[in-house]
């Protein structure tokens, strides 16, 4: 861990995969920094890090501990005292990421050198904490308040560049970090000056009269951006201790905020999310052993809306893509859509031109299957139809290499049927990408019943190289978001023809925290897009289920949702762009008389009946995805619905919030729904089983990865 170059001591922490500070790495840091002190050959001393980056933070794993015990985390406090008191300079040497207490570690180091791809931050706010480890102290005296704020509200890592512009990092190391970590502690030792302690200085912090803007502003960000998330005003207040109070009296508030926050529901649950999507990619049969296909080059067949945006995530990942379509036409309009949606990220600034020339560069549109046999991965993404699909595919099984992956972008086809018609249906999985594809995080990967273990990692590996959250999901109808879905949808629909309206509805949803409501989602999608997997899906095929009634009028009437100007809601070019749903008295009438005529008694709703109906379908059908195998674990539903369906991320996600209202609770209003409502209620058998044995999904996960803990991840 320590080796010496003449008078430099280099203190290595080796903890991969990100060198976490867990106990291990404090107490040799510990000791190696004693012996370094003590060693009178030793003048300066880098500290530095084996693998692929600095440090990753504090170990996450010890932090959920606390939350879930008496809130108290990790202390570094003795650790990081040891370093900015060290009479000899400290040089932190930084590649990958400094993040959370990798970079409180950092900020108590003496100076920082880093290479330029490094990058900086103090995520913990999104993970439901505040920094703990005397970040919210030392970051504005080193940035200035402004940018500490804005770092630890948003918990973006910024730039190395950004980082030395704004005097985080004191120099970027071009060639090889040590050798330019070691000649930076040489220079400071030339120079003989006193080696700066970040807790002493005081020159970037202002008076309170001067921060008074900021604060204000931060706590307006807060307010809007994250209001449910404790941690944001926590870290506010933090922060403001730093410049209203000395050092160490400030440190003892981030103290008492910190634990504040490692006890807040919102942080449970932010954790949880954490590791639910690093556990998505562990698949049993899926080991490191597994060879996934490094992707480089990919083939997209249809140049559509989902096409499009694929494209551009592959293109955005560094990915060689072809984009194929049937017609000119076809393939300009799907051209002209990618360049207006870079235009759009220039105009916003967040790409610069010459980045969308390079991305557009990688992107070749063509009308053939020209260079087909190079590609690693195919993916398909024309019009939901199974005769076409089945089409496109076994013309793909013609021009494609044998080893290729053949995906298929569907969100409701059976995944078999489209590889029966291939020579090789291991070789074929379902990619359903969320729209739009170049931004929603969520990937489900859909498993035929030949797909190899291969293919499964290949997946998986390129899920993670397009910046998303891949989840393995059985080839059942509607896999598991959507089939989800409907039952949720389909019970807000009942609650609107029983007296609710579309407004009431989703105003209680998007309270509760969900990001948009129902009924806006539904016409986002589009009505005919929801009418055509209604009947693909053959969810009303029996006639004793109760049906919705006024969906199908309003798909009858051409009212599709926003792009057809009007769907539950009205949409007007002068309302938000055409996006913000208005309420429509037409609708609402149509509704009274399509219940009327049906029979159905009108009474007013409550919001807590409309938010326990609609969260709880989603639960139920949720508990049966699991008990059928369509997720491996609880806590992939909790993935893709935070993912991919704007569930909050403070709520954990549908399973992860049963478990917290108590599986006993939710069991009992669901057999009273059952009771009053219908057989559509009733309780998934392993739902009633959990509540009996007072068991939770989080334990029933827990069992399983202890079970299966011997393979490792993609
Ligand atoms: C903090 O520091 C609080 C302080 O203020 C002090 C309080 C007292 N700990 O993401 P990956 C695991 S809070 C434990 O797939 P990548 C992860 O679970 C922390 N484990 O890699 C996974 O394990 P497995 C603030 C961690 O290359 C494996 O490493 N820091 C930690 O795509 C690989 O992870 C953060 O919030 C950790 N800190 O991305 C940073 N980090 O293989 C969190 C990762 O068993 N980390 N693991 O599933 C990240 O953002 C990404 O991991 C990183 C690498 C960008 C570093």
């Amino acid at each position: 861990m320590v080796t010496v170059d003449g008078d430099i001591a280099v203190v290595q922490i080796d903890n991969p995969p990100v060198n976490a500070l867990d106990r291990g790495v404090r107490e040799a840091l510990a000791s190696a920094l004693a012996r370094v002190a003590a060693d009178a050959a030793v003048r300066a001393v880098v500290i530095a890090s084996a693998g692929r980056t600095f440090v990753a933070g504090a170990d996450i794993g010890e932090l959920e501990r606390a939350a879930w015990s008496d809130g108290v985390g990790p202390d570094l406090h003795p650790l990081l005292a040891q370093v900015e008191d060290l009479a000899k300079p400290v040089v932190a040497a930084i590649h990958g990421t400094a993040l959370g207490g990798g970079l409180e570690l950092a900020m108590a180091c003496h100076y920082r050198v880093a290479v330029e791809s490094a990058r900086l931050g103090l995520p913990e706010v999104t993970l439901g904490i505040i920094p703990g480890a005397e970040g919210t102290q030392r970051l504005p005296r080193l940035v200035g308040v402004e940018k500490a704020l804005d770092m630890g509200l948003s918990g973006r890592p910024i730039p190395a560049s950004d980082a030395h512009a704004s005097g985080l990092v004191d120099q970027i190391v071009e060639g090889d970090l040590l050798a330019g970590a070691t000649a930076f502690a040489r220079e400071q030792l030339a120079r003989g000056a006193p080696h700066p302690r970040t807790r002493d200085r005081s020159d970037k912090l202002g008076t309170p009269g001067q921060n008074a803007p900021a604060f204000a502003a931060a706590r307006e960000t807060a307010r809007k951006t994250k209001p449910h998330i404790p941690a944001a005003a926590l870290f506010i207040d933090a922060v403001e201790a730093a410049v209203t109070l000395p050092f160490d009296a400030g440190v003892r508030r981030e103290r008492e905020l910190s634990a504040e926050s490692v006890r807040s529901e919102p942080c449970k649950a932010l954790l949880h999310v954490f590791f639910a999507e690093r556990a998505a990619a562990k698949v049993p049969d899926v080991t490191r052993d597994t060879p996934a296909l490094p992707v480089n080059k990919v083939a997209i067949i249809g140049a559509g809306t989902m096409g499009g945006g694929i494209a551009m995530a592959c293109a955005n990942a560094g990915i060689t893509v072809h984009l194929v379509d049937t017609t000119p036409a076809a393939l300009d309009r799907g051209m002209d859509a990618v360049r207006r949606n870079y235009a759009a990220s220039v105009k916003r600034g967040r790409l610069t031109e010459a980045a969308v020339a390079e991305r557009l560069a990688r992107i070749t549109p063509q009308l053939d299957h020209k260079d087909f046999d190079e590609a690693e991965v195919v993916i398909e993404a024309v019009f939901e139809s199974m005769e076409l699909k089945q089409r496109v595919f076994a013309e793909l099984n013609a021009v494609t290499r044998p080893g290729c992956v053949l995906a298929t972008n569907t969100s409701t086809l059976d995944i078999d049927a489209i590889a029966s018609v291939t020579s090789r249906p291991e070789r074929v999985v379902g990619l359903h990408f969320f729209s739009p594809a170049n931004v929603m995080r969520l990937l489900e990967i859909v498993r035929g019943g030949a797909t190899s273990p291969d293919v499964v990692a290949t997946a998986l590996g390129l899920a993670k190289r397009l910046g998303k959250v891949g989840v393995v999901v059985r080839n059942l109808p509607g896999f598991v978001g959507n089939r989800m879905m409907f039952p949720y949808m389909y019970e807000t629909q009942f609650l609107v023809e029983e007296g609710a309206t579309p407004e009431q509805v989703d105003r209680v949803l998007t309270r509760w925290g969900m990001a948009m409501g129902m009924f806006a989602v539904d016409d986002m999608a589009g009505l005919d897009v929801a009418w055509r997997v209604r009947q693909e899906l053959g969810h009303f095929r029996d006639p004793s289920v109760r049906r919705p009634l006024v969906a199908d009028q309003l798909y009858a009437m051409g009212r599709y949702g926003q792009k057809t100007g009007s769907g539950w809601f009205r949409y007007s070019p002068d309302v938000g762009g055409g996006r913000t749903p208005i309420p429509d008295p037409e609708v609402l009438d149509l509704i009274a008389r399509t219940a009327t005529d049906a029979g159905i008694t009108r009474r007013e709703i409550s919001d807590e009946e409309i938010e326990q109906r609609a969260i709880y379908a989603l639960i139920n059908e949720g508990v049966r995805v699991l008990a059928d195998g369509g997720a491996l674990r609880a806590s992939d539903i909790d993935v893709v619905y935070v993912n991919g369906y704007g569930f909050p991320a403070w709520r954990g996600g549908p399973m992860f919030y049963a478990d917290r209202v108590g599986l006993r609770s939710i069991y009992e209003r669901i057999a009273e729904f059952h009771r009053e409502l219908g057989p559509r209620w009733e309780p998934a058998p392993l739902l009633a089983r959990l509540a009996h044995e007072g068991r939770t999904f989080r334990a029933l996960d827990a069992e399983l990865a202890e079970r299966t803990a011997a393979p490792a991840s993609a």
